[in-house]
């Protein structure tokens, strides 16, 4: 049986502050959990909101370290850009606080203290990378080296971001300080540990038995965690940037970040009702719902949990918690490091009043299953062929007719027809249908019947006709497209959790002064006879050069990016000078180039080489160049290589090209003329 709750607790992943918040945030995180809250809220239910940055944690020291300011400098700058462009694009908290927060701090100290004192934690000694020269321990992310995987030379002490493996930072090859450059050393220290071993069987009968009903990407992680068999996890690092661990004999310890920051959602909540919180956090009668990318499972299935079963005092555990899994760019990855994403605060820049488009794309591929793959061609159809083909179309042509019949005024209906009727029927079952997938987390399911809605009304257009019954019948035409307008109204309710900003400019121009879930299938939203504010576009289509120009954007930063993780090969061996001699270099002056036919790598060019008979060289640069570009250029090749036949062609001979970091190839020539054939040396 369905547990019946009293008010519903939404929380959110916290944002690291250590850089803007992208499209992978949004489609995993915030944007779910805003339609659910809207959603909620339309239904006149209690219901609360909670965000904040989290800003503790190692990544934000070295960034620091790294531009040379403090950490908190760092938070500062972020939590800022992340709260503003989250208020852009209309993801509505109740509080967005953050974790350097007073508040915070007291709360995450008096919590740790509270297990302390309880005997929940196990201290332990271990053995620690540490960098003298710095005179501190390494945290994991603060030793890089080369993986022993895929010879990544910038892996870091807990995880290659290249090929994705976890690695100890014992495992890394030459590894090295982050914050010196030397190399660490081990070194003994000691930690406080939640003994989650303690916790198993608990666990395991709360989720495996009692939440069956999870999405099975959660079920699935949390019972293969279980499976394994629960380790004691440390809950302190050797840190100076965190919440002091509040024991005597812990100078120099902090709070592990993933111990304060999911704390974060109880101390924001605390500080958006200092005298309320408890009920949200304590009362059987609250459903807490966390929001999260799939990453953060086993923090907030099993770890968190624990800590608040450890706590005890009456706080609850979360009722559901639907991760997403992930969401890509283009085929890739995305990742913070690399630039490879697209920035919330840049999107509401480049596409000012479009949050709904990116709002509408991201709920349609959103990841809710499998990882999702965010292109900006699909983005572009999205908006192009659904947005403007389908809603936008269906709402303009109701104002526009209006406009033209009838002055814009909202007509009289008469007597409703099997057609219109009909068409009420069909909205009531869609909004049953929106409503339950919201309430199971299935958001683009939900999404897809708000779209139909608009389908219905697009055919209802279709059927009825009204620009052709106007020259006959007026009475018929005003009561179709009173039910039009109705329908546009419909939509502006329907849509609200979805699109808040087309919603809300539909009903400025429709005069509704609020929207509940409750009106959502009624045939009279509007009255008779009021005027209508001027139709306006609710969506515009999106040029193809808009989205090359985004495109074009994400190829600079993967160049950036190939150059700055570039490093010359290590030079080779030495060679005397009679070997290298024996290799006979010269300069050519290129007369003809051209493609070899069924070959796409492959140029043939003719060469004068000064000997009155030029020469044939075959080379595999055709991804690179135009045989254009290369007619009438000198290059250098080397000439005493042995004949050899390429797709049938005799090629005598190697023409010379760099390596670009890319991994593109550039022809080498002299910088200025020289004859053909002279020898290079
Ligand atoms: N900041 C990790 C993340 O952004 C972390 C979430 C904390 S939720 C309490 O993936
Ligand atoms: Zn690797």
């Amino acid at each position: 049986m369905k547990k019946e709750f009293k008010r519903t607790l939404v929380t959110t992943a916290l944002p690291y502050a250590n850089g803007p918040v992208h499209i992978g945030h949004l489609a995993g995180v915030y944007v779910p959990a805003d339609i659910y809250t809207r959603f909620l809220r339309l239904n006149g239910e209690e219901v609360m909101m909670i965000g904040g940055s989290d800003e503790h944690g190692v990544p934000i020291t070295i960034k620091a370290k790294r531009e040379g300011v403090t950490p908190q400098d760092i938070v500062d700058r972020y939590h800022t850009i992340i709260k503003d462009s989250m208020a852009g694009l209309g993801i509505s908290f109740d509080v967005y606080s953050r974790t350097t927060s007073d508040t915070h701090h007291a709360m995450a100290s008096e919590f740790f203290r509270t297990l302390y004192d309880k005997g929940e934690f196990v201290e332990r000694s271990s053995m620690q990378l540490y960098d003298e020269k710095a005179g501190q321990f390494l945290a994991d992310r603060y030793v890089t080296g080369e993986c022993p995987h895929c010879h990544n030379p910038r892996a870091y002490g807990d995880q290659c971001e290249s090929c994705g493996t976890s690695l100890a930072p014992t495992d890394l090859i030459n590894p090295r300080s982050a914050l010196t450059d030397t190399v660490p050393v081990m070194k003994e220290t000691f930690h406080w540990y939640l003994p989650l071993d303690k916790w198993e069987d608990y666990l395991r009968r709360w989720i495996l038995d009692g939440h069956k009903e999870w999405r099975s990407n959660v079920y699935g992680q949390c019972k293969s965690w279980l499976d394994m068999g629960l380790q004691p996890r440390a809950v302190s690092r050797d840190l100076d940037w965190g919440v002091p661990v509040p024991v005597e004999g812990a100078e120099g310890k902090v709070l592990y970040v993933w111990f304060d920051a999911p704390i974060g959602y109880i101390s924001n909540t605390k500080e958006l009702c200092p005298d309320s919180w408890e009920k949200w956090w304590k009362d059987p009668e609250t459903r807490i719902i966390n929001f999260i990318g799939k990453d953060n499972i086993v923090f907030h299935c099993i770890v968190f949990p624990a800590m608040l079963s450890a706590y005890g005092d009456g706080y609850q555990l979360p009722d559901n918690v639907p991760a997403n899994e992930f969401l890509n760019l283009e085929g890739d990855k995305i990742s913070t490091s690399r630039n490879w994403a697209v920035w919330l605060h840049e999107y509401l820049e480049d596409f000012p009043g479009k949050q709904d488009v990116l709002r509408y794309v991201l709920t349609a591929n959103a990841p809710e299953t499998k990882d999702n793959d965010f292109t900006w061609a699909d983005f572009q159809a999205r908006n192009n062929n659904e947005l403007v083909a389908i809603l936008g179309n269906f709402v303009n042509r109701a104002l526009v007719l209006t406009q033209k019949y009838f002055g814009g005024e909202v007509p009289a209906c008469g007597e409703l027809m099997p057609v219109d009727a009909g068409v009420f029927d069909e909205i009531r079952s869609l909004k049953e249908s929106i409503s339950s997938n919201i309430r199971d987390f299935h958001f683009r399911d939900a999404l897809k019947e708000a779209m139909n809605m608009a389908r219905v009304g697009n055919r209802y257009l279709q059927e009825t006709e009204p620009w052709k019954l106007a020259k006959t019948d007026m009475a018929r035409t005003a009561t179709i497209l009173n039910v039009a307008l109705q329908i546009t109204a419909n939509l502006a309710v329907a849509f609200e959790p979805f699109l808040p900003f087309m919603s809300g400019k539909l009903c400025g121009i429709l005069h509704l002064d609020s929207v509940n879930w409750d009106m959502l299938g009624c045939d009279s939203l509007l009255a008779a006879g009021v005027k209508l504010g001027e139709p306006e576009l609710l969506f515009e289509k999106i040029d193809d050069a808009a989205v090359q120009a985004q495109i074009d954007k994400l190829n600079r930063a993967k160049e950036a990016n190939a150059l700055a993780a570039w490093k010359p090969e290590p030079q080779s061996a030495d060679v005397d000078i009679d070997t290298f001699g024996r290799c006979d270099i010269r300069v050519g002056t290129v007369l003809e180039c051209k493609r070899v036919p069924k070959a796409d790598k492959l140029l043939q060019f003719l060469i004068d080489d000064g000997t009155g008979s030029p020469r044939t060289i075959v080379s595999g640069i055709a991804k690179y160049y135009d045989p254009e570009q290369l007619t009438g250029r000198q290059i250098c090749y080397i000439a005493n290589l042995p004949p050899r036949k390429l797709r049938g062609v005799e090629s005598c001979g190697m023409i010379l090209s760099a390596v670009s970091s890319d991994g593109s190839l550039v022809v080498i020539g002299p910088t200025g003329p020289v004859a053909p054939g002279s020898k290079v040396g």
